[in-house]
């Protein structure tokens, strides 16, 4: 420990902290718009500067280690001065229409303009006049951009690529890229971004559109992580966020039907279950790896192309949905599938390109998918429509197809496809359930570890399984098994750290990273549900029955399955 002054408070501190760290600790407040703990320490915004005593130029708290003795001012006329000047420099060459921008309300240049009090800027708005380019699900706005290096850095050290980058230098240096490259469209870099620079495409009108046509059929999906943060964005008044009230949102948004994603969830793991079972029986060597994370598929075929033939041919649950939506459930209501709407809310930006593949159209009818909303457009949606969520009462999803099991919605947090699929196999290879927790260390992250691994014991046959998330570690993990380093037989990878529930389409939180608390309201519903296996679902076992026949079933294998080459 170092002791030092902050602000005249004589404190201890820890040794080899940043100043800003040191501050915040002990409930200190310093501004500061590009900093990301660990992932973005560079002092590139200049409004974090702080007095030290015995140094003439003020300083960045970030990028700063406390010292011995040392004696920090954070609050003077000088560093007040500073940071409004360098504050007032990045306005001067931002598009300031924050009334119609994705994060009016949530940009964190906007809250610490207000914060400062700046209400003039002396210099002339020089903006670039660079195009914005909307031809993919992840939108750029370069005039909204204040090169604090976020997304760079988001994209390099924890996704472990590097579509955005620093070009030029001095008064010219700007970030630029080629988001239809190499980006998966994970969304991480959005949710790491403090300004409207980055954000998804928006749908949300797409979808009011057809709400108002009265020819369609509208049917909403919504996916098991959002019912973890879908009230995050809105101002209810201690009102309890559950499932329950989600749907009745929903429903009020002018939806016909409700359903649920996590039925489809427990359709892929029949599917999905099942292939493992037969390609262990056929001893295929090698791993099979989950499918439904598109912003991994898209890594995968990008990245290690040589491992594409292992990664599970059962498509996501989003797409399973909407293949059965407008096949299987058209049928139940006996209309034309062309008539049908299916509108996916997910928690992912790579959704809405996964809905575009042109193997994802079951039908005559169109995509599968018809629109795809982030939980941030669907927060959108509820206030642009005024629906007082304080004021409804519980909803169940209609059915058939929003009837879901504890597995399905595991899905949500990382491990839980891997868990869901391993209770299915043990009971479709042996005939019995299996404890419902024998599978539970899947779980938990081991501290340092890039993967998780374990061995199970399937009716005598050694399973060995891993399971990852975020990017970087999955790259690590493919070298390793490329190099023959190691050896597994079924393996989990979710794109975004944390699984689904860290999506890059979930509510932006300033400094705050909730993927930990949301996955443990997904783990808290699998334990309060009822039905906790897969093939238990009563929805799932009658539209087998009656419609798909076996799992991998000629039918199934035709609606249910990709190459993913498309
Ligand atoms: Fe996920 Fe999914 S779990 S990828 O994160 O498998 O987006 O929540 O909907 O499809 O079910 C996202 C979440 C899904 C799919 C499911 C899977
Ligand atoms: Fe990188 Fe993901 Fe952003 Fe694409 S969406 S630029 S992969 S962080």
């Amino acid at each position: 420990m170092v002791s030092m002054t902050i602000d005249g408070v004589k404190i201890q501190a820890r040794e080899g902290a940043t100043i800003l760290e040191t501050a915040r600790e002990h409930h200190i407040d310093i501004p500061t718009l590009c900093y990301l703990k660990e992932i973005n320490e560079i002092g590139a915004c200049r409004v974090c500067l702080v007095e030290v005593e015995g140094i003439d130029h003020l300083v960045a708290a970030c990028n700063n280690q406390v010292a011995e003795g040392m004696v920090v001012n954070t609050d003077t006329p000088r560093v007040r001065r500073a940071r409004i000047s360098n504050l007032q420099l990045i306005l001067s060459r931002h598009d300031r229409r924050c009334p119609t921008c994705f994060r009016n309300g949530t940009c964190q240049l906007q809250a610490l303009t207000d914060r400062l009090c700046v209400h003039e800027i002396p210099y002339e708005n020089k903006l670039s006049g660079d195009a914005v380019d909307g031809r993919f699900p992840l939108v750029r706005e370069p005039d909204k951009c204040i090169s604090c290096l976020r997304c760079v850095s988001t994209c390099q050290k924890v996704q472990g690529l590097g579509v955005w980058d620093l070009v030029d230098s001095g008064s010219r240096a700007h970030v630029d890229g080629a988001a239809e490259l190499d980006c998966t469209y994970c969304g991480q870099c959005i949710t790491h971004c403090p300004t409207g620079a980055l954000h998804e495409r928006d749908d949300t009108q797409k979808v009011f559109d057809a709400i108002y046509d009265p020819e369609k059929i509208v049917i909403a999906q919504v996916a098991p992580a959002v019912r973890t943060s879908w009230a995050e964005g809105l101002d209810l008044k201690g009102t309890t966020p559950s499932v329950g009230r989600m749907v009745a949102a929903i429903r009020r948004l002018g939806f016909d039907y409700v359903f649920d994603t996590d039925f489809a969830a427990d359709v892929t793991i029949m599917e999905e279950g099942s292939e493992l079972l037969h390609r262990l029986a056929k001893g295929e060597q090698g791993p099979m790896f989950t499918s439904c994370c598109p912003g991994w598929v898209r890594f995968i075929k990008e990245r290690h192309p040589n491992l594409l033939g292992h990664v599970s041919s059962t498509k996501s649950p989003q797409q399973i949905f909407g293949a059965l939506a407008k096949t299987y459930y058209a049928q139940l209501l006996d209309v034309d599938p062309a008539r049908i709407f299916v509108v996916s809310y997910m928690p992912c930006v790579a959704k809405k390109m996964e809905a575009a593949y042109p193997d994802m159209h079951s039908t005559e009818a169109g995509p599968d998918v018809d629109a795809v909303l982030t939980v941030r457009e669907l927060s959108r949606q509820l206030r642009s429509r005024f629906v007082n969520v304080d004021l409804l009462d519980e909803e169940e999803f209609d059915r058939p197809l929003g009837v879901a099991t504890g597995a399905g919605h595991i899905f949500g947090v990382t491990g839980g496809v891997m868990e869901a699929a391993l209770r299915s196999a043990y009971y479709l290879t042996t005939g019995e359930n299996p404890d419902v927790d024998a599978f539970r260390e899947v779980r938990h992250e081991g501290p340092d570890r890039l993967w998780r691994e374990k061995t199970f014991d399937l009716a005598g046959h050694t399973l060995r399984i891993a399971v990852t998330s975020g990017l970087k570690n999955a790259d690590a993990l493919c070298r390793a098994i490329e190099r023959g380093e190691v050896d597994y037989d079924f393996v989990e990878v979710m794109a975004c750290p944390g699984g689904c529930v860290g999506g890059g389409g979930q509510p932006i939180h300033e400094g705050e990273e909730r993927a930990a608390g949301r996955g443990g309201t997904l783990r808290a519903i699998d334990r309060a549900s009822q039905l906790r296996f897969s093939h238990e679902n009563p929805a799932v076992q009658e539209c087998y029955k009656t419609y798909l026949g076996e799992p991998l079933s000629e039918r199934a294998e035709r609606l249910l399955h990709s190459d993913h080459t498309a």
